[in-house]
């Protein structure tokens, strides 16, 4: 018998990781598919082949068959599973934001913390994405000397009228504070947020620019359109003393005919880091057996939220924001 995971949420991210959960890691056996809307349910659960489907996600995460919860649901209802989940001693996948605010993850940490020992991986795939983690390797091997500035990119096709420039800090950008932290090993200490002053300011969605000091004195650069209409498309280069290291789009085929040459773009970034999710689901599921956790931590979850915070900040204030970070506790000090 595979380790009994239920899945919490059965929208867009739920139903990929339920297919990755059911029918990709034969480790993993999906018992649950757990929705408010019970007819998504019941057409997830059948869909990645789910034992069953149920609407009382907190039923579900107490309910002695399920071993781990895989929580993919609004991101204001992560804090409250997630505790509902360590309550029970149970290993958590939350998908990213762990919560929208910084205090709400402290919550977390605090009843993880209680408990003395790691259960709570939060969902920045990226880390497992391989060419950010050829982009990390080859920087720790000193290919290129010393990290000097990170440039990231990251475009979303489009974004609902909702999805305004403070979600494209709270919502989008948390992957680049997460994924600069891991690569360069280092703490965001002040950000800036500017807007182009042609964008279409009544339209929400034009791009934000963020720049970010790091505590060593890097910088991280980042733009976020989440209207960049032509495709969805996140890009990094690092600038080392010595060289760079650019991310390459994992395309697999370059079309050329009649005097053109072009690659796919994905629509969204299932496709584009679908290697990165089934990495990361199949890393959290070898942790629950290991008892080692693995990926991005609770803390990483808090950090991510306390730079978009600052970050929202900075782009209502219009200047650079410092960034205070609470007192990291010891059991995510590795
Ligand atoms: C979305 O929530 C994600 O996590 C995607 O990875 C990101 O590209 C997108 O901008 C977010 O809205």
């Amino acid at each position: 018998m595979g380790v009994r995971i239920a899945v919490i949420g059965a929208g867009v991210m739920g139903a990929d990781h339920a297919r990755i959960l059911g029918r990709e890691l034969p480790g993993a056996e999906l018992a649950v598919v757990c929705d408010a809307d019970p007819a998504r349910a019941e057409a997830v659960a059948a869909g990645a082949g789910a034992v069953r489907a149920a609407t009382d996600p907190l039923a579900v995460i107490a309910d002695r068959t399920v071993d781990a919860v895989l929580i993919a649901s609004p991101d204001a209802t992560h804090v409250p599973l997630t505790l509902a989940a360590l309550a029970e001693g149970k290993p958590v996948l939350c998908e990213k934001p762990l919560a929208p605010a910084a205090a709400e993850c402290r919550k977390v940490i605090a009843a993880e913390t209680a408990r003395g020992r790691r259960l709570v991986q939060t969902g920045f795939m990226r880390r497992f994405d391989p060419a950010y983690g050829e982009m990390k390797a080859a920087l720790d091997a000193g290919r290129i000397g010393p990290a000097l500035i990170f440039h990231c990119f990251h475009r979303n096709v489009a974004a609902p009228d909702w999805f305004d420039g403070r979600m494209a800090i709270t919502n989008s950008a948390p992957h680049e504070f997460d994924i600069a932290r891991w690569l360069l090993g280092d703490e965001f200490a002040a950000i800036s947020v500017f807007r182009p002053g042609m964008a279409d300011g009544s339209r929400p969605g034009a791009p934000v620019q963020i720049v970010a000091e790091t505590s060593a004195g890097r910088l991280v650069n980042i733009e976020i359109n989440v209207n960049a209409a032509y495709g969805y498309d996140v890009r990094g280069e690092l600038v080392g003393e010595s060289g760079l290291l650019s991310l390459r789009d994992p395309a697999r085929v370059e079309v050329n005919s009649a005097l053109a040459r072009s690659t796919g773009l994905a629509a969204d970034w299932r496709p584009r880091f679908a290697e990165a999710y089934r990495l990361q689901d199949a890393a959290w599921l070898a942790s629950i057996g290991t008892g080692q956790p693995a990926g991005a931590s609770a803390w990483d979850g808090y950090a991510a939220a306390r730079i978009a915070e600052a970050g929202v900040q900075a782009l209502a204030g219009g200047g650079p924001v410092l960034i205070a970070m609470a007192d990291r506790p010891a059991l995510y000090s590795s």
